[in-house]
């Protein structure tokens, strides 16, 4: 059995980890984690740790033992110096609240690269977590920024992400909620048609790497996997229906643009992945699944296949850790010219006050 640690940080972080929470206890009620039973095979501890109190209250499956507030903070602000801070100032309170759950395997620190609390908390997390548990897997699941959400937001990115990779994270599953705002209109139904969607990969993955598997894949595989090309990735996944429960579209659906969190054309960028089927037997053709994940292996480094029998029409989750991402390389270069054009400003500021309160130097008061 895995045992499993889900930080979910800051705003965003604390969000996905309720649409965790919501799935795991497989309803919609919000009484749901009064009575009933986690759906996880391994032991799954989840924990929203966050500075303000009142994005924690927000949660509605996520039960009042697993909300940390770290006091004395109402939110930081969006800055990152303020987070850092309110992290060392709470480090041993933060630590001794997760380790007092037992040893883990793996660990999912999931938040916004953008933000304050959640981008400055989860390196300093990351970092801790690798020094306290000796064998434990960490991976960040990293949410990129609407490129539009201003300058802040990007400068945090680029310069939070630059740390989730500096800290031996064992990789970083990336979410661009640019990318998949195709998915939804607005931004609230947005945000959880996103969440929803990390959710689902999450606990799926988890489920497979705990299942008595056909074609075995197990956390060692994974950690290889997250350790290819850049140590960067994203994840695709299909469910198949009853109209077409054929295995092969799904395992091919799996990986295309518009099943992935963050964009890729994987048959050209990807540099190593993992690919997990789960399905009745009657649509498990083996040969069938074979063949495609032999014409991915043609294009990618390595490819881990996971056979998992459970009743139910075709399910595929494929993971791919990347040799480039261009996508990311443009968005330093946006939050550049952000970090330029903030500078800017301010310069101009600071000099129309300078120009105002010349045009008294030489002035007294008059009474
Ligand atoms: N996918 C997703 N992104 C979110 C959500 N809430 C906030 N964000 C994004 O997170 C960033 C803001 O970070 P947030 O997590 O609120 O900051 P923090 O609470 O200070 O860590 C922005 O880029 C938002 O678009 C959410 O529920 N889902
Ligand atoms: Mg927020």
């Amino acid at each position: 059995m895995l045992n499993v640690l889900m930080l979910g940080v800051g705003q965003c972080g604390n969000r996905i980890l309720d649409a965790v929470n919501k799935e795991s206890f497989g309803g919609t009620s919000r009484l749901a984690k009064y009575y009933s039973r986690q759906k996880f095979p391994s032991r799954v501890e989840t924990l929203a740790i966050n500075t303000a109190v009142n994005d924690l209250k927000e949660l509605r499956f996520t039960a009042a033992k697993d909300r940390l507030h770290v006091p004395n903070l109402h939110g930081v602000g969006a800055n990152r110096n303020t987070g850092k801070q309110g992290f060392w100032d709470n480090r041993d309170m933060i630590m001794s609240e997760i380790e007092r759950r037992g040893d883990f395997d793996l660990a999912f620190v999931v938040t916004s690269t953008s933000g304050g609390t959640g981008s400055s908390f989860s390196p300093l997390l990351i970092h801790e977590l690798k020094k306290r548990y000796k064998n434990i897997t960490v991976i960040s699941v990293a949410v990129l920024p609407f490129r539009e959400e201003g300058s802040i937001y990007l400068q945090n990115a680029a310069f939070s992400m630059r740390e989730l990779m500096e800290v031996d994270a064992d990789g970083l599953l990336l979410v661009d909620n640019q990318y998949l705002k195709r998915c939804s209109g607005d931004i609230a139904s947005a945000y959880d048609t996103i969440n929803t969607m990390v959710a689902q990969r999450l606990m799926f993955l988890i489920e497979c790497l705990d299942s008595e598997m056909l074609s075995v894949t197990d956390l060692g595989d994974f950690k290889t996997v997250m350790s290819g090309g850049l140590r960067m990735g994203t994840m695709g996944f299909y469910q198949a229906d009853k109209h077409s429960p054929s295995v092969k579209s799904a395992i091919e659906n799996s990986f295309k643009p518009g099943s992935l969190l963050f964009p890729a054309n994987i048959y050209e960028e990807a540099a190593r992945a993992m690919v997990v089927i789960q399905g009745s037997k009657e649509y498990m053709d083996v040969d069938e699944i074979t063949k495609e994940v032999e014409q991915l292996s043609g294009c990618v480094g390595h490819v881990f296949k996971g056979l998992v029998i459970k009743k139910g029409y075709p399910k595929v989750l494929s993971i791919f850790t990347l040799a480039t991402v261009p996508e990311v390389e443009a968005l330093y270069a946006q939050a550049a010219r952000a970090i330029q054009e903030e500078k800017d400003r301010k310069q101009r500021a600071k000099k129309q006050l300078t120009d105002a309160f010349a045009h008294i130097e030489d002035l007294e008061e008059i009474y």
